[in-house]
């Protein structure tokens, strides 16, 4: 089918306390890419706020062989409601001018497609919108990702989209599109299933040292902070021939060597999924390296687990034990406890993992936690000889972690997504006063 019209996709801002590329890629936005050129009579251009290899930046970008790294940032006003917060509020990305002078050499578009990572980061979104019309007038800017998932009625009201399009790509999506084209797109190929239904749109990004991999979509268990099952009601997995041969086919075509999981619950139902595909990976015998930054569940980790990891290239791990306060964790979520880690570091060393490259996310930040049960926490893993990666607690809406912050009088049902922010809600809600965030900080350090 000959392209007749132009899709602009854009991947906006990071506007926030602090922003870090680990590992960040919008898969969303580029599965919603590689669907459009497939299914419909559309050429696509895409134009990344969050590039770091952007040439426009004049120099050559900071970073790790892994493809972590920092951003380039510009300091910008705070916004009112998180005026209170004792930290600096910047736009994390390419520089205003350098996206203007992408917009100015993009063939006309005949519709915006926007994602947002984070409800929290609409500020880059509204940002986005902005300079779009301003040098597109009226062109229909459609807007989907998680903000507009999990906050369809701020992002409505708020964005500055024409349409928000919430929940995975699907039948919305190319009705949407046909009705902002005015061309009728295919047949809807299909549930945003599993199987694809098609390979995201890599050869888009600039840079592919590394790329995300997403093996399935969801997780069984329902910790109460967590959005998960907002975005995805159960847990569903690819077939691992279709993610072994994704894997493969980009090593071959870009060369990319690193791959980072985006899923939810990598090992859930492990004997059937990640081992196989495991097992797949090592038999491949390629020089490929694997990353975790969203977390593996503990409890999966046994002897088995460990040595396929090992021989997959599985290199950095992130484990998620969130606390070691066993009450806490038995009402937020009971998907692991401490003697968990114990087990799972012995069975990691006998893999060949060291200890301390072994990384143990805690959260901190939950209302009532207060600094000194996460020094706990911080403490036992130490005492492990793992390494501990504090995250804060982000309040995010429909989970039950939020209808109780409501409850409670804490959070207003329809407050401003910046309070999700994790910095904001730790400042301003968690009940840690900034000088014990600061006492905090130096015994981290
Ligand atoms: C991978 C991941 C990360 C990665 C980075 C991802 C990225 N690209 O930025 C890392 C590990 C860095 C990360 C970090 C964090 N994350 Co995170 N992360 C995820 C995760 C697991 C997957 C996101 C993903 O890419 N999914 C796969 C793609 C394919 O899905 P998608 O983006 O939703 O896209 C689909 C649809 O939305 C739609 N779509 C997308 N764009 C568009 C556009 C249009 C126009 C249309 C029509 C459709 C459409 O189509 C796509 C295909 O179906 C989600 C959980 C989840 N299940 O989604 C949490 C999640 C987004 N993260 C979350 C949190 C809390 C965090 C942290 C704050 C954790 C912490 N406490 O430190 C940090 C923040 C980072 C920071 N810099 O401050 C929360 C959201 C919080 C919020 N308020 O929004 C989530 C939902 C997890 C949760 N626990 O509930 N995260």
């Amino acid at each position: 089918m000959a392209p007749t019209k132009n899709v602009l996709l854009i991947n906006p801002w990071i506007y926030d306390f602090t922003a870090y590329d680990f590992w960040m890629k919008p898969l969303g936005l580029l599965t919603v890419a590689s669907l459009i050129r497939r299914h419909t009579p559309c050429a696509v251009s895409f134009i990344d706020c969050l590039d770091r290899f952007h040439p426009g930046l004049g120099r050559a970008p900071a970073g790790k062989p892994d493809g972590r790294g920092p951003f380039p940032k510009e300091e910008v006003p705070k916004p009112a409601v998180v005026r209170d917060v004792p930290r600096r509020f910047s736009r994390y990305g390419i520089p205003v001018k350098v996206f203007e002078e992408d917009l100015a050499g993009t063939p006309r578009p005949d519709a915006v497609l926007l994602t947002s990572a984070m409800t929290y980061w609409y500020p880059g979104v509204q940002a986005v919108v902005d300079l779009v019309r301003r040098r597109f007038g009226s062109v229909p800017i459609l807007l989907g990702g998680i903000y507009a998932t999990l906050c369809p009625d701020h992002a409505r009201a708020e964005s500055g989209a024409d349409l928000v399009v919430p929940g995975p790509a699907g039948p919305a999506l190319f009705a949407a599109l046909a009705a902002a084209l005015g061309v009728a797109p295919g047949p809807w190929p299909g549930p945003d299933g599993p199987d694809g239904p098609s390979a995201p749109a890599f050869d888009l990004l600039r840079d592919r040292t590394w790329l995300p991999v997403l093996t399935s979509r969801g997780c069984p268990l329902h910790c109460t902070f967590c959005a998960s099952s907002l975005l995805n009601a159960g847990l569903e997995q690819r077939p691992v021939e279709a993610v072994l041969s994704e894997i493969l086919a980009d090593h071959a075509r870009f060369g990319t060597r690193h791959f980072a999981f985006y899923d939810d619950a990598l090992l859930a139902g492990k004997n059937g999924h990640a081992l196989p595909l495991f097992v797949g990976l090592a038999a491949a015998a390629l020089p490929l390296s694997f990353h975790t930054p969203n977390g593996l569940h503990l409890r999966e980790i046994d002897g088995r687990t460990a040595r396929l990891m090992r021989a997959a290239g599985v290199r950095s791990l992130y484990l998620s034990l969130e606390s070691v306060d066993e009450t806490l964790l038995r009402e937020k979520g009971p998907k692991a406890c401490p003697a968990d880690l114990e087990r799972a570091l012995v069975e990691l060393e006998g893999a060949g993992y060291d200890r301390n490259s072994v990384n143990v996310y805690l959260i901190m930040g939950l209302p009532g936690q207060g600094a000194s049960g996460v020094m706990d926490s911080v403490r036992f893993v130490r005492g492990l000889g793992a390494t501990p990666r504090v995250a804060f607690f982000s309040p995010i809406p429909g989970t039950l972690e939020w209808s109780t912050l409501v409850r409670a009088g804490m959070l207003a049902d329809a407050a401003d997504p910046l309070l999700h922010n994790k910095t904001a809600f730790a400042y301003l809600k968690s009940g840690v006063s900034p000088a014990e965030f600061a006492a905090f900080k130096r015994a981290l350090a």
